[in-house]
């Protein structure tokens, strides 16, 4: 095994996952169709990732790293180390790599095999893969080691990945509007009035829609006023405002005021903020007509209040349209 990069020896498993068909079928290939493999000290196959990409190709077999060629070894280390360890730095570093050479789609396909992968969470994928690329992004920008177009790219790439995710079934229930007994949770999200950001917004629309919810998404600079009547057309169970700097602390108190004002106790709803750099609001924590206040600066504690809460929703939504 000298001569290779040892991290590219694969298991049977990892290269049954690959080929998408069982172990034992890697096994009987390799003892009777001429996959090539190797053996452990301990007597265990292994299997060299160009030899199996050989393999899948001579068979027709279609694996998610073929069309990363030729950086196909690249590729599965990123995922590796994101599916294995939720370490996602060689991810990162492979996006800024392809950007800063001019390949965007490459971003997009990387982030979107991220995003996709059932044992990943999504949120993790959001708050410890996109959310720092994008930071290293801003930094690039700020260092002028990046131009304002690679860094809109770079966004771009990024929206595409997510907005890939958004499921068939988000399309309106039908059902809902003919009075029908089954309704999902509705959520408003977006940006606050004056904050051009989306990518942390729209990591929270297809969070929600993977669990099930329905998603208005006004997208960036949302009007306060805005979001409570979007709430209000379809009696949404939950708004959830997105906030990155420069937009600061007061544009969340001039939203939290704006809706409080527009808030009917006929529609109620939950309210949520979120964003990095959000720090303590003490009014938030006070008395208030919404059903409950929150601020999340990360996807994860997020969507852990969701899972606790939306049983909750599920129910109120269900009680109003019985
Ligand atoms: C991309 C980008 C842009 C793009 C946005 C494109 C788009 N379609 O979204 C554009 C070019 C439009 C832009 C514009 C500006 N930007 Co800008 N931008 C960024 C950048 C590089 C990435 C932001 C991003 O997408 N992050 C990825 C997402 C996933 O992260 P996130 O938003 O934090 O979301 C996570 C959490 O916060 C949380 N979350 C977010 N929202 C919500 C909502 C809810 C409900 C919940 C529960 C959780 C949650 O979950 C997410 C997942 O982890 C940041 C750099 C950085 N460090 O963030 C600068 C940055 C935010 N921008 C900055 C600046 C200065 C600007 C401009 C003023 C530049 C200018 N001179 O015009 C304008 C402002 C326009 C405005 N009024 O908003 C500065 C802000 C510095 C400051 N403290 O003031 C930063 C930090 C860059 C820098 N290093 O200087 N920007």
């Amino acid at each position: 095994m000298q001569p290779y990069n040892s991290e590219l020896f694969l298991t049977t498993s990892e290269v049954a996952d690959l080929f998408d068909v069982h172990p034992s079928t890697v096994k009987r290939w390799s003892d009777t169709e001429g996959l090539e493999v190797d053996k452990t000290e301990g007597g265990h196959r292994r299997i060299y990732l160009r030899n199996a990409l050989t393999f899948a190709e001579e068979r027709g077999i279609e694996t998610f790293l073929a069309p990363f060629a030729p950086f196909e070894s690249h590729v599965w280390l990123a995922v590796r180390d994101a599916k294995d360890h939720h370490d996602f730095k060689r991810a990162r570093s492979l996006a800024m790599g392809w950007l800063l050479r001019g390949y965007p789609r490459r971003v997009t396909a990387l982030f979107h095999q991220l995003v996709i992968r059932p044992e990943l969470p999504l949120e993790l994928v959001c708050d410890r893969a996109i959310q720092p690329f994008m930071a290293e992004i801003g930094t690039a920008w700020r260092e002028g080691r990046l131009r304002i177009g690679e860094e809109h790219m770079a966004s771009q790439a990024v929206l595409e990945a997510l907005i890939r995710l958004s499921p068939r079934q988000a399309l309106e229930d039908p059902d809902e509007e003919r009075g029908g007994s089954t309704r999902p949770p509705v959520a408003v999200v977006g940006a606050a009035e004056g904050d051009q950001h989306q990518i942390g917004s729209m990591c929270i629309r297809v969070l929600l829609e993977r669990e099930g919810w329905q998603v208005l998404y006004p997208g960036a600079n949302t009007p306060a006023e805005e979001f409570a009547a979007l709430q209000r057309t379809r009696r949404a169970d939950l708004i959830c405002v997105s906030v990155s700097p420069p937009a600061t602390e007061a544009h969340i108190r001039r939203a939290f005021d704006v809706l409080r004002e527009f808030y009917r106790a006929g529609t109620p709803y939950h309210l949520v903020f979120g964003g990095s750099e959000i720090g303590e609001i003490p009014e938030l924590a006070g008395p208030s007509p919404f059903q409950s206040v929150e601020v999340f600066r990360s996807a994860v504690a997020f969507i852990d209040w969701v899972r606790n809460h939306g049983q909750e929703m599920e129910s109120e939504a269900w009680a109003e349209t019985a």
